[in-house]
């Protein structure tokens, strides 16, 4: 057995706004002090982790100079060369300011959406200088309480021109870089627009550059709209989709609560885990295994530091758990499906021969209905392995 002790090739990631996160909620100010993004880094690369991602206001205040920005961000990239540690990912924050009270790119007012895509220019800019390769789009504000504010085809609308516009940006700049969009259904909105992977799935399909933006899903936001994320995210993965993803844990029903990693959910984590690491066939994600989570208010920093061990200590358990569970020969065996390479032929595609042979073949309804699928069997099997008994 191993130590689970997390790699550099575990790729795993935080945000600067999740192990920075203070404490706050809507009841009650900060628990914890706001720490430094240097200490967070140097703190983040004693754990084990490999990167670090932000949001431009994470390290550049909302209203630093220019020369205050450079400092900045020069003495940021002396603690990551410093710690090991790499930025995959950078991002935006458009939900904080006041400005962006009803949105950013789909707001109503021009100056707002103008504001939007200048500010995200910029950070985009911060992203690239620091070696991001993955740039998120998560529309926290992007959405409504009094829903006839505006047409919700005209919210389509701005923001494709604004992926549009963004996505030529990069071009124009020779930037090598992927845009990931982040679904949510609500929260801090009463409904956020392109509120699941799926309907991000299919607006991506209608950008200009499509080949350059695909999804971020995050566990806490599928599981509050009630949906399974292990088939959000291979629906992702299917397509060609999956550039990043957000790990974390939630109770549904919930608000986002952005727990350690497989803390409520270990078995939708662990059926997660198959699909990522392609132990139960497929392709194997390549990309960043990314913590966006936070510490119980109740922590003190010690607490921070226990919970992002847990998150990447947990990730590799599932991990052995689901190379076991998919190497198991009772487990293999059954869900070996059925083969009848002469009957799949005719219905892999359509032509009339096909469809009058397909009319011909004796297929047995009844008989194939009383048989039972072992599934009972399969699903306790995947307990055990969870529990630890096999
Ligand atoms: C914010 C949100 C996350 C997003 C981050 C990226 S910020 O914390 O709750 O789900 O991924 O903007
Ligand atoms: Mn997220
Ligand atoms: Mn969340």
């Amino acid at each position: 057995m191993s130590s689970y002790a997390p790699e550099k090739t575990d790729l795993f990631s935080f945000g600067l706004w999740t192990v920075g996160n203070p404490g706050r909620d809507p009841f009650g100010g900060p628990t914890r002090p706001v720490q430094n993004p240097n200490h967070l880094v140097r703190k983040l690369a004693e754990c084990g982790a490999w990167g670090v991602n932000l949001h431009d206001n994470d390290l550049v205040p909302f209203d630093a100079s220019a020369s205050e920005r450079d400092s900045i961000v020069a003495e940021f990239k002396a603690t990551l060369e410093d710690s090991g540690m790499v930025v995959p990912m950078a991002t935006t924050n458009l939900f904080s300011h006041p400005v962006f009270k009803d949105g950013a790119f789909t707001s109503n007012d021009p100056k707002v959406r103008a504001f939007a895509i200048r500010k995200t220019m910029d950070a985009i800019d911060l992203g690239v200088e620091l070696g991001a390769k993955t740039y998120v789009f998560w529309g926290g504000r992007e959405g409504t309480e009094a829903d006839a504010c505006r047409d919700p085809r005209t919210a389509v609308k701005r923001q494709r021109e604004a992926m549009n516009f963004l996505t030529s940006y990069v071009k124009d700049n020779s930037y090598d870089l992927c845009f990931a969009l982040e679904a949510k259904p609500n929260e801090p909105r009463s409904d956020i627009y392109f509120s699941t992977t799926g309907h991000m799935l299919h607006f991506i399909s209608t950008l200009e550059h499509e080949e350059m933006v695909g999804v971020n899903p995050e566990v806490a936001h599928e599981t509050m709209a009630g949906l399974s994320f292990p088939h959000g995210v291979a629906q992702a993965m299917e397509a060609g989709k999956l550039f990043h993803i957000d790990l974390n844990s939630q109770k549904i029903g919930r608000y986002d609560q952005d727990l350690r990693f497989g803390s409520e959910d270990p078995k939708q984590a662990l059926l997660l885990i198959r699909l990522l690491e392609g132990t139960c066939g497929g392709e194997r994600y390549s990309g960043p295994r990314h913590f966006d989570a936070h510490a119980y208010r109740s922590e003190d920093e010690e607490g921070v530091w226990d919970f992002a061990r847990g998150c990447m200590r947990t990730y590799n358990i599932l991990k052995e758990k689901a190379q076991a569970f998919d190497a198991d020969p009772e487990v293999r065996e059954l869900i070996a499906s059925e083969q009848d390479e002469a009957l799949e032929q005719l219905t892999r595609s359509y032509s009339s021969e096909n469809a009058a042979a397909l009319r011909t073949q004796k297929i047995d309804a009844s008989a194939i209905a009383r048989k039972g699928l072992g599934y009972e069997r399969l699903d306790q099997l995947m307990i055990e392995h969870l529990l630890g008994v096999r």
